[in-house]
């Protein structure tokens, strides 16, 4: 599926603003307006912004309604509708027909929509579920009543979250396209993979540099081009090349044009490091909520663009979509940007017995006999690959965050998804998983299964609990038992933090103060630098962010090293001192 694009040959109309917007009613009329509605931005959490909570406390069903005219030359052509993304399921109802469902909340999903469009004006309708359960991802247990218990720490924001388009083409039009290259980094041939539905004569395919100077073009969608002195996209020094694709009808007319960003670069795992075009690469950044005021979850442009400022100017280089994949903008801007990307799917709160109060039942071994998630896992892979495979910036696949690795069945569950995870991805990026420290390495029967170990750790925090000597001494004993069970692989650590209260100062340098935080992070650095096989340091959080209400969650998870209006705690210092330099 392509992202939609404003050119010669596709218009693109915008959908997005104020919506109408209500909790389910027992009979929703499909052809009367909505009876009672409140407004809602789209794109935007409606739990963010609304007030009440048949709204912020309910788990149910949702309408959401618009309408939109046409211009009347437009509906001679092929429209889709497409939505970046509905969190977690969509019905899509247009004039009262039932266009396109869709499950996963956090990937695009389209239809073409001509036979139910109408001259003047159409009522669009959305039945948006927030139901979590048992076969979604995320898991969450479901009781039925509107109420359920989730099985990770952030809040269930909902609603259409990314932004929602009408774009037409002719009805000859290039349906997909995939940009597979090969290079040794200095030469580059491009075999793109182009779909096209609809008849066409010929067809054209260019590759530009990033100044839009025509690199190689070639006639016919199964050739080959060439880029002889490659410009290589590097992490912090973005280069992206441009595929544009024509098709022409017997008149030499052009049907439809498409061209879309690309970057070259290489990844290999080698001797426990992480090569970016034959260089060892030290991850360096955070796992990143998409979190905001009133916002919520939803696509927030300003917010991404002053976030990806301040992470520059600190010295982070990379981000892990932590816990499901972020909007296509913030994906196309990493690579603009040259951030390196750990890409994940909303495969989180896979571990019975895991709730919001982060409380594990030791002994729980349930977890695979009671989820049913395998069929959504699929999905959400294949979405994400399709979706994201072309983005120079997505260095490695995380297919799960916390998952019960240790319990019987694990290995069966995985071992096929990781499978499915290189066969999707012409590039055979490196897949990872992120492990729990609840799960650790006298459990675990996965890790080997990945190419990288990402490991979420929090001594001194949830273990020895202010006892940084204590903490210390787990966290290394802990790496090399790690190197012992998995002697070949690199390890990142892409959890580590403190609950922080800003402006919260001790003395004795206490949990919750900056100090403490400062303190805890100096004492992981200092351990990690003694390892050549850690590979990186992705710190949790980068900013603070909401959560459910639970005991001991005090207005949201406070590990952010910023707030959550991004102002720096104490440690945003020591960071760039370390980062800058590094
Ligand atoms: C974790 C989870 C993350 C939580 C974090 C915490 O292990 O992956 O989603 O927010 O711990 O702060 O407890």
């Amino acid at each position: 599926m392509l992202f939609p694009q404003l050119n010669s040959t596709r218009t693109l109309t915008d959908l997005n603003g104020m919506w109408q917007f209500q909790a389910d009613e027992p009979a929703i009329d499909l052809n009367q307006p909505l009876p009672h509605p409140e407004w809602v931005a789209v794109p935007g959490s409606f739990n963010a912004q609304l007030l009440g909570p048949q709204y912020t406390d309910k788990v149910g069903y949702f309408w959401y309604e618009t309408h939109f005219q046409l211009p009347s030359e437009q509906l001679q052509r092929r429209n889709v509708l497409r939505f970046g993304a509905v969190t977690h399921a969509a019905e899509v109802y247009l004039n009262g027909h039932l266009v396109m469902k869709h499950k996963g909340g956090f990937t695009p999903f389209e239809a073409q929509i001509d036979q139910f469009l109408q001259e003047g004006s159409n009522d669009l309708k959305v039945k948006v579920s927030n139901i979590l359960d048992n076969t979604t991802l995320p898991s969450a247990d479901y009781h039925g009543d509107g109420k359920e218990t989730y099985r990770f720490d952030f809040y269930n924001y909902s609603g259409i979250q990314r932004s929602v388009v009408i774009y037409s083409t002719t009805t000859s039009y290039i349906d997909s396209i995939t940009i597979p290259y090969q290079t040794d980094l200095v030469h580059t041939s491009v075999k793109p993979v182009v779909k096209v539905n609809g008849d066409f004569n010929h067809a054209e395919l260019t590759v530009f540099d990033q100044d839009m100077n025509v690199i190689d073009q070639q006639n016919g969608l199964d050739a080959q081009l060439n880029i002889d002195q490659t410009h290589l996209w590097q992490p912090g020094h973005s280069y992206l090349y441009h595929l544009q694709v024509k098709l022409f009808d017997d008149n030499n007319e052009l049907l439809d044009i498409y061209t879309k960003e690309f970057g070259v670069r290489t990844i290999k795992i080698e001797n426990n490091q992480f090569l970016i075009n034959k260089k060892p690469f030290y991850f360096k950044g955070f796992g990143k909520h998409m979190d905001f005021f009133a916002s919520g979850r939803g696509m927030n442009l300003p917010l991404m663009n002053w976030d990806n400022h301040i992470l520059q100017s600190i010295g982070a280089n990379s981000f892990r979509t932590s816990h499901y994949p972020n909007d296509e903008i913030t994906m196309q801007q990493a690579d603009r940007n040259g951030q390196v990307v750990i890409d994940e799917t909303a495969a989180v709160g896979l571990f019975i017995g895991f709730n919001a109060n982060v409380e594990v039942l030791k002994n729980d071994q349930t977890t695979w006999n009671t989820l049913d998630t395998t069929a959504a896992h699929q999905l959400a892979i294949k979405e994400l690959i399709e979706r994201d495979a072309d983005h120079p910036s997505v260095v490695m696949w995380s297919i799960a965050n916390e998952p019960a690795g240790g319990q019987p069945g694990a290995r069966e569950y995985f071992a096929p998804l990781v499978k499915l995870t290189k066969q999707l991805d012409w590039q055979k990026r490196p897949v990872t998983f992120t492990n729990m420290m609840r799960d650790d390495y006298q459990d675990d029967d996965i890790a080997d299964l990945f190419d990288v170990v990402c490991l979420n750790r929090y001594y001194g925090w949830y273990t020895s609990h202010g006892d940084l000597k204590a903490a210390e001494k787990e966290l290394r004993d802990n790496i090399m038992h790690w190197h012992e069970k998995l002697p070949d692989k690199p390890f990142i650590f892409t959890e580590f933090g403190a609950d922080t209260v800003p402006g919260l100062h001790s003395l004795e340098r206490s949990p919750y103060s900056e100090e403490y935080q400062v303190d805890l992070y100096k004492t992981y650095f200092k351990v990690f630098d003694e390892f050549s096989y850690i590979i990186g340091e992705q710190l949790w959080a980068y900013a603070d962010f909401h959560t459910q209400d639970n005991m001991i969650r005090v207005d949201g998870n406070l590990k952010g090293v910023f707030t959550r209006d991004r102002r720096p705690k104490a440690i945003v210092s020591l960071l760039k001192q370390r980062w800058l330099k590094k």
